[in-house]
């Protein structure tokens, strides 16, 4: 028989890949998805069933983690084998400004997902996969960042998702629940959130190149983040709730970059040399050199012009602005997954070269559409932030 998995956050980055993921291992899967005014499920767009057909293998379901009779009627309905808590205001940066709601949807929340399974007698039944996070560790107490290593998170996002962890731990110790914490590191994709750092970059120099934007405004391009493909990370998810024990574990790939080597990295994925200049809020960064084989194979001989312009204007396509700074930052990430290597067999397929060359071929892919539409007389978003 099918196994049922509920998935929180479906419409999410990780949500959509787990979805994917699942339904192809052959399990019916549920998600919860909020209300919105649009449409949000753009990321399972490719895999929406319509509720008019029988036999569907994906259904969704309205509700919102602040909703504890919401998330326990769900849970009754569905009688999931396997929960996987992906549902959280997932924005460190946000989270300063909203810091009860993130308290009470990341930490609070995922209580009410606890409480629903114990209240429901179904602690036996179903299987916990809780989204923890490497903002866990915030001013890191240990280098690298392992499953012992000290918490000291820096922002209301990673003190309300260090109440989750060790609410997660508690139900596991005081109910015998198979819940478990996977510690993820960043991971990112080409469908990753356009205000998370990488796919700024991304989104922003494939725009940049194809004359759709002057430049991009960042914060802090000193901060160093161990960045691994989402694809690998919902993977890991998987293992996690197959072992027969629960238990927590870091999830990393080991290599940490900073933001300024990210940009150049990835303008270098489409042949553009990117050098920074001056220090602090007064750093900038310039084109410098284009190899035009690879921009032109990458990125197309028209847009080929504009970039020469770039270069011989000396025009800044990297500014800082201040407004992006954390109130406190997280200066240094980078995890040892010794544990989910040896204990779930899990080891990334792809590195940071590959995890850019993904991510720039879907945005420009993506702006290249925007372009055509733009040229045709048709309105196209701005989506500044
Ligand atoms: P996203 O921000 O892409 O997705 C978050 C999901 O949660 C979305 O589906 C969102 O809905 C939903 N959501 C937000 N608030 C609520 C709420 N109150 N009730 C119900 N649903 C809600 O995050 P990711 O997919 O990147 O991350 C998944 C989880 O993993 C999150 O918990 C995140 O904190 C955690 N995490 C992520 C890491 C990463 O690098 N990606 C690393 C470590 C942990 P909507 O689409 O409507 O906004
Ligand atoms: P993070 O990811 O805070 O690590 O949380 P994000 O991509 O937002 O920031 C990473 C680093 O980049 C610096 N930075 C900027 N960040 C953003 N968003 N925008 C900018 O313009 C910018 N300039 C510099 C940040 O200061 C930071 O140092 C992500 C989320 O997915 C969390 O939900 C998850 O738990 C952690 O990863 C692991």
């Amino acid at each position: 028989m099918s196994k049922t998995a509920l998935i929180t956050g479906v419409t999410g980055q990780d949500g959509a890949y787990l979805s994917e993921y699942l339904l192809k291992k052959g399990y019916i899967v549920h998600g919860i998805k909020r209300r919105a005014s649009l449409f949000n499920t753009e990321r399972i767009d490719h895999i929406y069933q319509d509720p008019h057909l029988e036999h569907r293998n994906f259904i969704l379901h309205y509700g919102d983690m602040t909703d504890s009779m919401n998330i326990t009627r769900i849970i009754q309905e569905v009688q999931p084998d396997e929960i996987y808590n992906l549902a959280a205001m997932s924005h460190v940066k946000v989270s300063f400004d909203t810091p009860e709601y993130t308290a009470n949807a990341d930490g609070i929340g995922t209580l009410r997902l606890l409480e629903a399974v114990r209240l429901l007698r179904m602690t036996e039944k179903a299987r916990i996969y809780q989204a923890s996070t490497s903002e866990l560790y915030g001013l890191v107490q240990e280098v690298p960042q392992k499953e012992t290593t000290p918490f000291y998170p820096r922002s209301p996002y990673g003190v309300a998702k260090m109440y989750a962890y060790w609410i997660t731990v508690n139900y596991r110790e005081a109910y015998k629940m198979h819940a478990s914490n996977g510690i993820l590191f960043n991971h990112e994709s080409p469908i990753r959130g356009e205000t998370f750092v990488t796919r700024k970059v991304t989104r922003a120099l494939s725009r940049i190149a194809m004359g759709a934007q002057e430049k991009m405004y960042m914060g802090n391009l000193s901060g160093k983040r161990d960045w691994g493909h989402a694809k690998d990370y919902i993977r890991a998810m998987y293992l996690i709730v197959q072992q027969d024990e629960p238990s927590d574990y870091v999830i990393a790939t080991g290599v940490t970059t900073t933001i300024r080597d990210f940009i150049r990295q990835a303008a270098a994925e489409i042949g553009i040399e990117v050098a920074f200049r001056g220090e602090g809020i007064n750093e900038k960064g310039y084109i410098v050199t284009v190899d035009e084989k690879r921009f032109s194979g990458k990125v197309g001989n028209e847009h080929l012009e504009g970039i020469k312009k770039k270069i011989i204007s000396s025009a800044d396509i990297v500014g800082v602005d201040a407004a992006y700074f954390r109130p406190t930052e997280v200066d240094l990430l980078i995890g040892d997954a010794t544990k989910a290597r040896t204990r779930l067999g899990w080891e990334p397929r792809y590195d940071l070269a590959a995890l850019i060359t993904d991510m720039m071929e879907g945005d420009v892919k993506l702006v290249k559409k925007e372009v055509y539409l733009k040229k045709g007389g048709f309105y196209t978003p701005n989506y500044f932030e």
